[in-house]
């Protein structure tokens, strides 16, 4: 079952730029940060709220480590924006498959690794009017950095 929004995924140019105005404008903190060689990007998360299923929601801002993934693609044709959006759920293999079985394709056969430790997959957005869309299992919830 999905429960929260886990995350929205913002593409950016400069990560260190877009943190800085996410702090100066509404005062969010870098939560965590990390670089995900096998999606190619290093990304900022940024918590807004914890949540009552015992998660959290956060807003995940993502700059590409390589011109040949994903979010290089799409920043390349769209420029800076939300680039997903990411559910929550306590088993993204069963709500995935499910999902599949609704006729939505999945993109990854089995979860990879996300944010954080997290399990994530990725519904096409072509199935999703038009939104790119993230299914998520987090790991266990760390302490924030600093
Ligand atoms: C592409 N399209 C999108 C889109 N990306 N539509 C909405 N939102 C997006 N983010 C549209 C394109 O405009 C195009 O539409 C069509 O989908 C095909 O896209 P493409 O540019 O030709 O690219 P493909 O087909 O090679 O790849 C699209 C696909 C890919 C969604 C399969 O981006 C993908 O595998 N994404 C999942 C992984 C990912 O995005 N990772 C980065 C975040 P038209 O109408 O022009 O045909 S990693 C992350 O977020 C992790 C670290 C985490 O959360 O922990």
């Amino acid at each position: 079952m999905l429960t929260r929004i886990d995350h929205i995924g913002i593409a950016c140019f400069d990560l260190d730029k877009t943190v800085e105005f996410y702090r100066a404008t509404y005062g969010f903190e870098v939560f965590h940060s990390e670089v995900n060689e096998e999606q190619g990007v290093r990304e900022a998360m940024l918590k807004i709220n914890d949540t009552s299923d015992g998660g959290a929601s956060y807003l995940q801002l993502l700059e590409p480590t390589r011109e040949d993934s994903t979010v290089a693609k799409w920043l390349a044709k769209n420029g800076e924006g939300v680039h997903h959006i990411a559910f929550g759920t306590a088993d993204v293999d069963g709500d995935a498959a499910a999902i599949k079985d609704k006729g939505v394709r999945v993109l990854y056969e089995e979860p990879r690794r996300g944010s954080m430790g997290s399990r994530i997959t990725f519904l096409h957005p072509k199935d999703c009017h038009g939104v790119l869309t993230e299914l998520v299992t987090s790991a266990p919830v760390e302490s924030p950095e600093h």
